[in-house]
Formats: C-alpha cells, structure tokens, sequence
C-alpha cells in the first residue's frame, strides 16, 4: 500500500464536517440563521476586545472557531454503536467519556466521539455525542419487542461505507479517492428521511412511552438531531434569538456568565415540527430537530469540577425546581450567588489547582534562557515570569446540561423518571471497547506543553 497517499484522519474529519454542516444547512434552514447570527456576533466580540483575540490566537484556538461545532445523534442498538465507533475512528475520533441521562430522565446514555490530540482538536474540534437507547427501560415487554423487532431489522449504514470503513482497518487508511467517497457514503448514516419505518398507530405507541424512543425507533437511520457552533457571547445569542424569529430554550445550561469562562455554557432553539410520512398515512408530524449554541471555557481538574458540581447542585436545590421560562430570572441570579464562591481569574484558578493550563516560554524566559540566566523550578520560572500558562479549552460535555437539552427538546409531556443503575460496563461492551478518561487527556496535554518549555529553556 501506499501509506504516503493516505488522506490524514484529521483532513477527512475536517471536509466531513463542513458537509455534514452543508447538509443540515439545507435540511433545517433556522440552523443556518443561527450560524450567521454566531458569526456575526463572533466578529463583533473579536472587533471591540482585542485581549479575546490574543487570548484565541496563543492557544490556537482562533484558527478553529469558525469551524468548531459538534452535533449529536441517538442509536438504537449495541451493533449500531459498535459500527459507529469504527466509522469515527477513520476519521481520527474517539469515544471519550461516559454519561448516564437516565437518572435525569431521559432513557439513554452516551459518550462523545472526538479527537483527543490538541495538535488533531486544533485543526478540527468535530465532536458527536453519540447516544444508545436504554430499552430495558421501557416497562412494557410487548412494546419493547415491538423497538427491538424494528431495530433488528434496520442496518444504518451503506454497503459501500462498510467496504471502506475494513479497507481503512487492513490497509490503515485512505487515499484521497477513497476519503472522499467515504465522506459522502458516511453522511448517508445521519442525513433526514421523512418517510418513517411505522405505521401511524405504531408511531404513537413508541411516543406515548417517550418521544425520544419514537424519535430513535421509527425511522432508517440515526438523523443528526443538532449541530452547535461556537460562541463568544451567549448570553448576547440568548437575547438576540428571538428578534430574529428564533425561539431560545429557558436557560442557558452550565455555569454564570464570568469573566473566566469554565467549562462549557449552551443553550438551543427549540426543535421543530416537521411534516413526516407513515408507512400507512402521509401526512404526520415528528419533533426533534434543533440548533444550538455553546460557549467554551476552562477545563477543570477533579477538584474544580467538584466545585462546580456542588455549586450547581446547591443552585438547583434552592431552586428547588426544574429551570423554566417561569423561574428563568431567579436561577440565572441564583446561579450567579453560588458561583461567587468559584474563583474568576486565571491565577486563582491555577494556583488552586482548579483548572488544566498549557504553558508557554516568554520572551523574557528565551532572553534568560539565551544568557543562561533560568531559575530552576517550574515555579520559580512562572515567578520569573519565564513561563506564562492559558487554561486549556473544555472539549468535553456535562450531563446536567446534556440532560436540559435533551429535556427542552422533548416537550414537558417527556418528564420520566427512571431508577436505573449505571450502567458503564454495558455501554462499553456495546462499543467494543472501554472509553478514554477525559481527564487523563487534560493531564497530558498539560504535561506535553511543560515538558516542551523545559525543553525550549533548557536547550
Ligand atoms: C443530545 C443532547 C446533548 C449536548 O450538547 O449536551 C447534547 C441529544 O439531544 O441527542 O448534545
Ligand atoms: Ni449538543
């Protein structure tokens, strides 16, 4: 084989995800105005703060924020997922981290398929929260025949993208012929198809029991539900949504507004109706499409998003209710009051060991460097002003968030409640093998980027 001539993982990421925008553009047209009011609302930050941009541009964050996005999809069965995972991995991306919504309600749980690399997430951050069905949660046993039978029966993927999928495994990648195809072939698995799979009266079963389980079972293939771009101000996206005809979720997900971003905030526009065929009946209705909206922060360590948990669980028990229109203003201020306790600056957070930094060599560490002048410790040179850090960006998701998503875009009829036990070990067995540690990928981002000042300082 020719390994010269195989296309980068990272490459094909890249054009995949600019046609799976291209298409959802062209399915869900609201996405698109969403996409331009990002935009605009991006530039306009960059424009009035210099110190936003600088900041971008150190950590080579600014090149990949037009392009960043993530999406999100819900299978239905252990061999879907197994097949997915081989499908993200020609294009360089992961299953990292696990989350069980079932305590939150909604009867899946998932994982993210991402690059895990800085240097692969710098030239394309493309994620997808990838969901399985928990159809042991479905407490009737003729319905939950009726979703297995119908999930048996479909096969989600191309033949073709099945052929290139093994080729990529026995030959260890592919050219550019072969890339290009596999990007159409791929995009097959997630594009819309109005016609479903049931009959009317089926439909509404599934969706008497969840909409989210007639969402996954009476239809070809797991559509991409969502596609999220990245913004630099979402309260301002929040606020802006409706003037433009767009309608926002209750609240924004995640942490406060702060001069420090952590994290990860999002918030959507709620999902639409759209006209669907039955197998007995052409003229039915299915709500699930929608857009949304993140703003990233800081990664936090075990510590910091210890914090963090406690602080938003503290918000919500005062609270003492779900987030919604009705109660919008009071959590927003609560959020705020409990969050003081979160430190907002980069110093505090780093020195308290809140956060994950990358680290840089200063001009001033390479002129000591130059005169042999370097303090010794790590410490010591961050003192000297030898060495300056940034908190390294949030690739990741939040389960309390991911559940208020998926919530808003169910309708209030969608409010279950499930006793289930975790059930990692499951889920990775579907996948076929186990899901990275997110935090183990901070640690050694972080680390990488020490060694390389050491390595720069001492040269
Ligand atoms: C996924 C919802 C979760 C996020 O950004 O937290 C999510 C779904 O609705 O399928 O995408
Ligand atoms: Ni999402």
């Amino acid at each position: 084989t020719h390994t010269s001539s195989f296309i980068e993982p990272a490459e094909i990421r890249t054009r995949f995800s600019r046609f799976m925008s291209d298409m959802y553009q062209a399915e869900v047209p609201l996405y698109g105005d969403l996409l331009d009011l990002v935009a605009e609302v991006n530039q306009d930050v960059l424009a009035r703060c210099p110190e936003v941009e600088q900041h971008l541009q150190r950590t080579g964050e600014f090149e990949r924020l037009s392009m960043e996005r993530h999406g999100a999809i819900r299978l239905g069965t252990a061999a879907e997922l197994a097949t997915i995972r081989r499908l993200f991995a020609v294009m360089g991306m992961q299953p990292v981290g696990y989350y069980d919504l079932s305590p939150a309600g909604v009867p899946v749980h998932s994982t993210a398929f991402r690059a895990i690399h800085e240097k692969d997430l710098q030239k394309s951050p493309f994620r997808v929260f990838t969901s399985l069905l928990h159809l042991e949660l479905i407490d009737d046993p003729a319905l939950r025949k009726m979703a297995s039978d119908m999930l048996a029966k479909r096969n989600i993927f191309t033949e073709r993208v099945m052929e290139l999928i093994e080729q990529h495994e026995t030959e260890g990648g592919l050219n550019e012929a072969d890339s290009n195809e596999f990007i159409q072939e791929a995009l097959e698995t997630f594009r819309w198809h109005k016609e479903a799979t049931v009959t009317s009266a089926e439909y509404d079963r599934l969706h008497e029991q969840h909409r989210l389980i007639a969402d996954v079972v009476a239809f070809k293939g797991p559509h991409i539900n969502h596609l999220t771009p990245r913004t630099l101000d979402i309260d301002r996206i929040q606020a802006e949504m409706p003037k433009r005809g767009i309608t926002p979720k209750a609240v924004v997900e995640g942490p406060p507004r702060r001069k420090c971003p952590i994290l990860l905030r999002q918030t959507s526009f709620k999902a639409l109706q759209e006209k669907v065929a039955f197998t007995d009946q052409s003229n039915g209705s299915h709500t699930a499409r929608f857009g949304e909206i993140e703003q990233r922060g800081a990664a936090l360590t075990p510590k910091g998003r210890a914090l963090y948990d406690q602080l938003l669980a503290n918000t919500r028990k005062e609270l003492n209710a779900l987030p919604s229109e009705e109660n919008a203003e009071r959590y927003t201020e609560l959020l705020e009051q409990h969050f003081q306790a979160f430190p907002d600056s980069h110093a505090a957070m780093h020195d308290q060991q809140l956060a994950y930094f990358r680290y840089f060599v200063t001009r001033k560490g390479l002129d000591a460097a130059a005169e042999k002048a370097l303090p010794g410790t790590l410490n010591e040179l961050m003192t000297a002003g030898c060495i300056d850090y940034e908190p390294l960006v949030y690739e990741d998701f939040l389960p309390v968030s991911a559940a208020g998503i998926f919530q808003s875009n169910l309708g209030d009829s969608a409010q279950a409640h499930y006793d289930a036990s975790s059930s990692q070990a499951e889920f990775q067995n579907a996948l076929g093998q186990p899901v990275m540690n997110e935090l183990a990928l901070y640690a050694e981002t972080q680390q990488r980027s020490i060694d390389e000042c050491l390595a720069i300082l001492k040269a």
